[in-house]
C-alpha cells in the first residue's frame, strides 16, 4: 500500500526503474522474437502482420516505456541527493507523472490483450497509421502515448523546478554536477519536444476516432505535416535519451578515474549547444521527402553542427581518464565500453547528415545500425553503467562484480555482433521494417544470421544481470555510504540507502564536488548550512493512481465511442482534482530528537 501511495522521491525513483526494466526485458523480447523471423531467408516464424506488430512494439516500448523511465528513474532518486534537497519540488505531481506513465504504458500494451498491437511502426506515418491501420491498434498508440505524455511532461517540469529552486546554499548553477545539468537540459527538451508530440498525436486521434482530415491529402490534409511534427518531437527525443548518459558518464568516470572532470565549464556549455542544435535539425529525417536542395543543404550543416560539441565530450572524458588510474569495475567498464561505441554511432550520423548520400542509405538496415549504435551503444551502455554504479546508494548492497564483468563483455560482443553487420546489410540494400527476404542474395543469409545471434548473447548477459540482482538482493546490507570510496558528489556522503528524509539538515556546498571538497578538508560528513530542527514533510496519496485510471478509463472510452465511458474517466479526473484543491494536506513533521544519532557517519 505503501508503494502505491508514496509521494517520496526515492520510492518512485525505484518505480521508474523497475516498471521500466520490465518494460526493457518485454521490448528486448520483441526485438529476440522478430530476429528469429529474419534468421532464415523466406522464414514463416512470424507473419508479416504479427512482425511489424512486433516491430512498432519493440521500438515504442524501448524509447517511451523503457529508455526514458529507467533515465527519470535515476533523476527523481539521485538529482535531489545529489543537490541536497529535501525531495523534489512537487512530491505529489512526482507521483501523479510516474502513474500517468503506467496506466498510459498498459494502454499502449493492451493490444496484447484484446488483439491488435499498433503496427505502423514508431514513426507513425500518415496514411499508414490512419487509413491502412484499421482495428485499434494505433489508437492505443496514439492515446497511451498521450497519457503517459502527460507523466513525462509533468516529470521533467518538476525536474527543472526542483533544480532551479531546491539547491543546498551555496550550490550555484556551475557547481552543479554534471549529471544535475544534464536532467536540466534534458527537461526543457522534453517540455518543447513532447508538448509538440502531444499535438501531433491529438491530431492524429482526430483524424483516427473522429473522421478528422488533418493528415487526409484527398480532401485538403498533408501527410508530411505529420512528418514535421513528429520529427520536431522526434529528434530531440534522441538527445533526451542521450544527454542523461552524457550525465551519467560525466560522474562516473571522474569517481574511477580519482580525478576532476576534464573542461568541466565546456561540458556545460556543450551540454547546452547539443540540446539547442537539437531543435534545429528535425528534417534530416525528410531529405527524401523532396524538400528542395536549399532546405536539404541546412538541415544537412546543421545537423554536422552538432559533432563539434559531441566532440567535446568524447575528448574531455578521455583527458579525464588520462594520466588517472581508472579502477575497473563493472560500472567504469561500461562508460569506458559507451566511448567507441557511440563515437561510431555519431560517425555514421555525420554519413547520414549528408543528403545526397542519404538517397542511399535511407529506410535501410544502416539507419537500423545507426542508431542502435547511439542509443544501445550509448544510452543502453550509460544505462548499465548507472545502474551499478548507484545500485548500492539505492539498496544498500553492492552488485557482484565477477558476474557484472561477464554481464558487460558479453552484452559488448553481441551489441556489435548484431549491429555492426547491418551497417553492409543496409548498404548492398537491404530495407528496415520487411518481415523476410529472398534466398540467394549475396551475403544476405550469413550477414542476417549473425545479427541473430548477437541478439542471442545480448538477451543471455541480461539474464545474468537479472541473476545477479537475485543473488545480490539475498546478502545482507552492508554497502557503505561512500561505497565505491572515491565519490565526489553528496549522494555519497549520506548512508546508503539514505533516510526518508535525505540529509539531517541541509548541507553548505563549498565548491564543485562538494562531498570531495570536504573530504579533502578532513571531514568525514557534509557541514550543515542550518541548526538541528523538526524536519517537514509531505503526506502520501492514493489521488495520483485514481487520477490515472480515470484517464484511462476515459482514453479507452473515446477510443471506443462510448460517451458515457469517456465521461466518467474524466468525472474521476475531475473529483480528484477537486478534492486535492479543496482539502488542505499540511504534511507532517519528524522530530529531530528521534533522529539524533541516526545519522551515519559517512567513513
Ligand atoms: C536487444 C537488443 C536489440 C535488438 C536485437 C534490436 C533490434 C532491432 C531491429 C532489427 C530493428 C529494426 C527492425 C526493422 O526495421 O525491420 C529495431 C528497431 C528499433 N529499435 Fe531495436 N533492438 C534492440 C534494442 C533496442 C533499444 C535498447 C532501443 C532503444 C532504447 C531500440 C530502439 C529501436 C527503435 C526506435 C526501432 C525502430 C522501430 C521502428 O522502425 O518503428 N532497440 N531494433
Ligand atoms: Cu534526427
Amino acid at each position: 500500500m505503501d508503494w502505491i501511495t508514496t509521494v517520496d522521491h526515492k520510492k518512485i525513483g525505484i518505480l521508474y526503474l523497475v516498471t521500466g526494466g520490465v518494460f526493457f526485458l518485454l521490448a528486448g523480447l520483441e526485438a529476440i522474437l522478430f530476429r528469429i523471423q529474419l534468421m532464415y531467408p523466406m522464414n514463416d516464424f512470424l507473419d508479416a502482420q504479427t512482425f511489424n506488430e512486433l516491430v512498432t512494439m519493440h521500438g515504442t516500448t524501448m524509447l517511451f516505456l523503457a529508455a526514458l523511465p529507467i533515465l527519470f528513474g535515476f533523476f527523481n532518486y539521485i538529482l535531489p541527493l545529489q543537490l541536497g534537497a529535501r525531495d523534489v519540488a512537487f512530491p505529489f505531481l512526482n507521483a501523479l507523472g510516474y502513474w500517468t506513465f503506467l496506466f498510459g504504458g498498459l494502454l499502449l500494451n493492451l493490444g496484447f490483450f484484446t488483439g491488435g498491437l499498433p503496427d505502423s511502426g514508431w514513426t507513425a506515418y500518415p496514411p499508414l497509421s490512419t487509413e491502412y491501420s484499421p482495428g485499434f491498434g494505433m489508437d492505443y498508440y496514439s492515446i497511451g502515448l498521450q497519457i503517459a505524455g502527460i507523466g513525462t511532461l509533468v516529470g521533467a517540469i518538476n525536474f527543472i523546478v526542483t533544480i532551479v529552486n531546491m539547491r543546498a546554499p551555496g550550490m550555484t548553477m556551475m557547481r552543479m554536477p554534471l549529471f544535475a545539468w544534464t536532467a536540466f537540459i534534458t527537461s526543457i527538451l522534453i517540455v518543447f519536444a513532447f508538448s509538440a508530440f502531444g499535438v501531433g498525436i491529438l491530431m492524429l486521434t482526430f483524424d483516427r476516432v473522429f473522421d478528422g482530415h488533418f493528415f487526409n491529402a484527398a480532401v485538403g490534409g498533408n501527410v508530411i505535416l505529420w512528418q514535421h511534427i513528429f520529427w520536431i518531437f522526434g529528434h530531440p527525443e534522441v538527445y533526451i535519451l542521450i544527454l542523461p548518459a552524457f550525465g551519467i558518464l560525466s560522474e562516473v568516470i571522474p569517481t574511477f578515474s580519482r580525478k576532476r572532470l576534464f573542461g568541466y565549464t565546456s561540458m556545460v556549455f556543450a551540454t547546452a549547444l547539443i540540446g539547442f542544435l537539437g531543435f534545429m535539425v528535425w528534417a534530416h529525417h525528410m531529405f527524401t521527402v523532396g524538400m528542395g536542395s536549399v532546405a536539404n543543404i541546412l538541415f544537412a550543416v546543421a545537423t554536422m553542427l552538432i559533432a563539434v560539441p559531441t566532440g567535446i565530450k568524447i575528448f574531455n572524458w578521455i583527458f579525464t581518464i588520462w594520466k588517472g588510474s581508472l579502477k575497473l569495475t563493472t560500472a567504469s567498464l561500461f562508460a569506458v565500453g559507451f566511448i567507441p561505441s557511440f563515437t561510431m554511432g555519431g560517425v555514421t550520423g555525420v554519413m547520414l547528415a549528408m543528403a545526397a548520400a542519404d538517397y542511399q542509405y535511407h529506410d535501410t538496415y544502416f539507419v537500423v545500425a545507426h542508431f542502435h549504435y547511439v542509443i544501445v551503444g550509448g544510452t543502453v551502455h550509460g544505462i548499465f553503467a548507472a545502474f551499478f554504479y548507484w545500485f548500492p546508494k539505492m539498496f544498500g548492497r553492492k552488485l557482484n562484480e565477477t558476474l557484472g564483468k561477464i554481464t558487460f563483455w558479453l552484452f559488448l560482443i553481441g551489441f556489435h555482433l548484431t549491429f555492426f553487420i547491418q551497417h553492409w546489410l543496409g548498404l548492398i540494400g537491404m530495407p528496415r521494417r520487411v518481415y523476410t527476404f529472398l534466398d540467394g542474395q549475396t551475403g544476405w543469409n550469413e550477414m542476417n544470421f549473425v545479427s541473430t545471434i548477437g541478439a542471442f548473447l545480448m538477451g543471455v548477459a541480461t539474464i545474468i544481470l537479472l541473476i545477479n540482482i537475485i543473488i545480490t538482493a539475498m546478502k545482507p546490507k552492508d554497502a557503505e555510504a561512500d561505497t565505491w570510496e572515491d565519490g565526489r558528489t553528496m549522494e555519497w556522503a549520506m548512508p546508503s540507502p539514505p533516510p526518508v528524509y535525505n540529509f539531517k539538515q541541509t548541507p553548505l556546498v563549498r565548491g564543485l564536488d562538494a562531498w570531495w571538497v570536504e573530504k579533502r578538508a578532513g571531514n568525514d560528513a557534509m557541514t550543515p548550512a542550518e541548526p538541528l530542527g523538526p524536519i517537514h514533510m509531505p503526506n502520501g496519496s492514493i489521488l495520483p493512481v485514481i487520477m490515472s485510471i480515470g484517464l484511462f478509463i476515459a482514453g479507452l472510452g473515446i477510443m471506443h465511442h462510448a460517451t458515457w465511458a469517456s465521461i466518467g474517466g474524466f468525472g474521476i479526473l475531475a473529483v480528484c482534482m477537486i478534492i486535492r484543491s479543496l482539502i488542505d494536506d499540511p504534511g507532517y513533521y519528524i522530530d529531530p530528537a528521534e533522529i539524533e544519532g541516526k545519522e551515519v557517519k559517512a567513513s
